[in-house]
């Protein structure tokens, strides 16, 4: 999965990334000038560490993992194509989530582009920049139909043509397509042209500290600008949270509760990105040679958790024997769970359960 922080220049996108960086022990990509860092980072998982330390023992144990991409800012004009515009766009489509950076701290050493600090104004600006890139891209293709249309008619093309003139409609209305109503066929049909306003997006408030734990209207200006299916808000104090984490964990400990900070904001970031791409996580481990946890979307059928470790699992599967990871623990062992008759055995079909731990039996 990977998620891409975009926003205003100057909100706390770096800041955030570092911060992503740290706390899930990543290492960072460069790609060149030009090119914006990714980091692949590591998902803290506590049942994975119970699985590997009480049940499987193995040699090596591995997390799931999410890409961060630190994007150039967007500014004014980004959504036309304007300068770099185009290049970040292109690779801004390639994300699953959209992590959007809104400055709400004040500080007189820090310029705004726009002038005053206004988060839920930005917000809109750049969901602005967003909504005329996918114009660009809806009107690009209408002509592009039509032109077709006009020598050789086919059903096929007039279909995607009313729905695309329902998308440009829909965004001259300035609503993101995450919002439209679509079939899983538009949806197959629109997917080719990865619409930015088609990505789950998170809207990250980065706060002042002095906001820490008070009521905060701007929030509630954010959901009633922004708000909707596949947009979640969450409020962070970044250059805080960069801070405690450089410390040493006992007195990041200590610092959180002083502030009244819950979880990392690292934890907070991923929980929200799970959240909005309805993911799960299922455990392999059988054989004791590793011990890993995998991603897949909430509903995905055992056979779809095959293919994820391997194609040949997919390819051969015969049957899936699965066990939820606390009951496992309970058990003991893989042996006892299946002696006890708690290892169930299930089909292709089977829809993978959070947590559940997984062998494939396949036939190479
Ligand atoms: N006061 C304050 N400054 C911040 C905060 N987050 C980032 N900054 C500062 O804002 C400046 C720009 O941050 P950076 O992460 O590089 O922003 P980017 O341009 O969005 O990547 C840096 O000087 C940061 O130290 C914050 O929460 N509060
Ligand atoms: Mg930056």
């Amino acid at each position: 999965m990977r998620i891409g922080i975009i926003g205003l220049p100057a909100t706390g996108k770096t800041t955030l990334f570092n911060l992503l960086c740290l706390a899930g022990g990543g290492h960072v990509g460069h790609h060149g000038t030009n090119e914006p860092s990714v980091a692949v980072v590591r998902v803290p998982d506590l049942r994975l560490e119970r699985l590997a330390s009480l049940i499987f023992k193995p040699r090596k144990v591995t997390h799931a993992t999410m890409e961060f991409v630190d994007f150039v800012a967007l500014t004014r004009g980004a959504g036309k194509g304007e300068g770099l515009g185009s290049h970040y766009l292109a690779q801004m489509r390639q994300v699953d989530v959209l992590l959007h950076v809104l400055r709400d701290f004040d500080d007189p050493e820090i310029a705004h582009v726009e002038g005053k600090v206004d988060a839920a104004r930005d917000a809109v600006l750049v969901n602005t920049e967003l909504l005329l890139a996918d114009l660009d891209v809806v009107e690009k293709r209408i002509g592009r139909l039509e032109a077709d249309l006009r020598k050789i008619k086919r059903d096929e093309a007039v279909k995607e043509l009313e729905l695309l003139k329902r998308c440009h409609a829909w965004l001259v209305e300035e609503k993101p397509i995450r919002d439209l109503a679509l079939t899983e066929d538009d949806q197959k049909v629109l997917r080719g042209f990865t619409l930015l306003t088609a990505r789950p997006m998170l809207l990250l408030l980065n706060i002042s500290e002095g906001k820490l734990g008070k009521p905060d209207p701007t929030q509630e200006r954010l959901q009633r600008a922004l708000g909707g299916k596949g947009v979640s808000l969450l409020q962070l104090c970044v250059k805080v949270e960069w801070e405690v984490a450089q410390l040493p964990p006992e007195d990041a400990e200590v610092f959180r509760k002083d502030l009244g900070l819950h979880a990392g904001g690292f934890a907070e970031v991923l929980r929200a990105c799970f959240g909005l791409l309805g993911l799960i996580t299922f455990y392999t481990g059988e054989g004791g040679e590793e011990t890993r946890a995998w991603t897949i979307p909430a509903g995905a059928t055992a056979l779809k958790a095959a293919g994820a470790v391997h194609s040949d699992l997919e390819r051969g599967f015969i049957r899936a024997e699965v066990v939820n990871c606390a009951e496992l623990e309970a058990a003991g062992s893989l042996a006892t769970a299946k002696k006890k008759g708690i290892l169930r055995v299930e089909g292709k079909e089977y829809r993978v359960a959070d947590g559940d731990v997984i062998s494939v039996r396949f036939n190479v």
